[in-house]
């Protein structure tokens, strides 16, 4: 069978996470009917796998199972070199459970200053999964790199996006315009994979 998604279908954006909502409505474009996990009331599941791969496909998989429809999930978070890839799949659970990304920011500058790290390199990563309920998935992945920048700057966007300039640029991911961030994000690059996989 040849995985396809069909324009005008409805599909459950499996994510709890407003911002990333948002912005996936906004990377579909009108094309679909998107619902929320979260509208459908469908619980949050645990996310035990150990990549952003792997637990992209566990919540598109949980949510098409309790749905019975075609479920998109989104694994991101933020890498940093000095810190050997952390937080990375930790992203969300640094932000603690008041999801406090002012708390998460600022353990990410005091990690950097213990060890006394110049190297300011750091990545988003975003992977896509889309999963049919009566099994198969498909999934995608997305990176963009950059350097960070403390204090955070600007109120645009969520999570990460404060501290983080994509290279190429001199603002944060949180002062520039929303439709820039969509132009050139992570999340933006793995929907392009995903729309030349899976949309004709
Ligand atoms: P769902 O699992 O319900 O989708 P979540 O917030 O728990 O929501 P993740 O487990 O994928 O999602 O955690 C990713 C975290 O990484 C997220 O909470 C953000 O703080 C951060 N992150 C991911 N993409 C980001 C972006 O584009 N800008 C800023 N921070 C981002």
């Amino acid at each position: 069978m040849k995985l396809k998604l069909i324009k005008g279908m409805r599909l459950v954006a499996a994510t709890h996470n407003p911002g990333k909502a948002r912005e996936i409505a906004t990377l579909l474009k009108g094309d679909y009917v998107v619902v929320t996990a979260g509208s459908l009331n469908l619980p949050e599941p645990e996310e035990t796998e150990a990549t952003f791969t792997g637990n992209a496909l566990l919540k598109a998989r949980y949510a098409a199972e309790r749905s019975g429809e075609v479920s998109l999930a989104d694994d991101s978070g933020m890498s940093v070199s000095a810190l050997d890839g952390a937080p990375g799949i930790f992203s969300a659970r640094w932000a603690g459970p008041d999801k406090d990304f002012a708390l998460a920011m600022k353990k990410v500058e005091d990690r950097l200053g213990e060890i006394g790290a110049d190297d300011r390199r750091a990545w988003f990563t975003s992977a896509l999964a889309v999963a049919w309920p009566d099994g198969p998935a498909v999934v995608v992945e997305g990176r963009v790199d950059g350097t960070l920048t403390f204090p955070p700057r600007g109120d645009s966007g969520f999570g990460y996006d404060p501290i983080f300039i994509p290279n190429g640029h001199t603002r944060t991911f949180g002062e520039m315009d929303p439709v820039l961030k969509d132009a050139l994000s992570h999340r933006a690059l793995a929907f392009a994979k995903l729309k030349a996989a899976l949309i004709d």
